[in-house]
């Protein structure tokens, strides 16, 4: 069957979001929230094995500061905190703290110019995403995506697969019609199990996490005049990712 969406993950593979955005975000709301709760570059990378913000503060509640769980109004403190975060996230997207990675641009024009459908799985908050497209790729370009998935909108959070099936039932495609593309670990589960073929693009956070059955692992999707480095994988993917290589790779 043909392919016809690439659904995208958003951080850590549209964007390197998580060191120098959601996390100074973190840190910043506490700070504000007058808690001395600070999450270095090394804490954070620990905390990355739970997906979602709010999920994340309280992991690491249960393993740094378990008598906070058994506060009155703890859940209430967790979703102010992340609210406070939220916000103060999307003031470093829109200051243009975070860039595209390597490829993605392209690749997202290359797939429109060919009618490709876009799509987005993230555990993310939705506004999150908006604010990150709107600051990267122009105004209009959350146009681009027929279905962003995002956040809340399931309940369990990848590495359960419930984002993939949403998307794909937004999108009206099976799995066979989508590919995926993912930078870690979690978001590789989600995707495979629910049947979609993946593509790794991993990062600093992520580069040690296993990718077994991954279409192709690789450092990021490159550019004619930036090589990407391919780790593994079955298809190949040269100096740099095209609509046709992933084609290629899933026939
Ligand atoms: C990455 C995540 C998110 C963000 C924080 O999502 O795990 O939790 O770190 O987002 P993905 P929120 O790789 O699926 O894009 O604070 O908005 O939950
Ligand atoms: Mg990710």
């Amino acid at each position: 069957m043909s392919l016809k969406a690439l659904i995208f993950d958003v951080d850590g593979t549209l964007a390197d979001t998580e060191r120098d955005g959601h996390r100074v975000a973190f840190n910043t709301a506490f700070a504000a929230a007058g808690l001395n709760w600070r999450w270095s570059e090394e804490l954070y990378g620990e905390l990355l094995a739970v997906t979602g913000g709010k999920e994340r503060i309280r992991y690491y509640l249960q393993r740094h500061h378990p008598e906070w769980l058994e506060k009155e109004g703890i859940e209430q403190t967790i979703l102010s905190l992340h609210e406070s975060k939220t916000a103060h996230y999307q003031t470093l997207v829109k200051g243009g703290a975070i860039p595209l990675r390597p490829g993605i641009k392209r690749l997202l024009q290359e797939a429109r110019a060919q009618s490709m459908m876009l799509a987005i799985a993230t555990t993310t908050t939705h506004s999150n995403v908006a604010h990150l497209l709107q600051a990267t790729l122009g105004a209009h370009s959350l146009e681009w995506f027929a279905v962003i998935g995002a956040g809340d909108v399931v309940p369990a959070k990848k590495p359960a697969p419930d984002i993939y099936h949403y998307v794909m039932q937004q999108l009206g495609l099976s799995a066979q019609q989508c590919l995926a593309i993912e930078d870690s670990a979690q978001g590789l589960q989600a995707a495979q199990a629910a049947g979609i073929a993946t593509l790794i693009t991993f990062n600093e956070y992520t580069r040690e996490d296993g990718f077994d059955g991954a279409l192709a692992v690789l450092d990021h999707l490159g550019e004619p005049d930036q090589p990407c480095q391919q780790v593994s994988g079955a298809c190949r993917c040269g100096e740099y990712v095209t609509v046709e290589t992933l084609i290629n790779g899933l026939a």
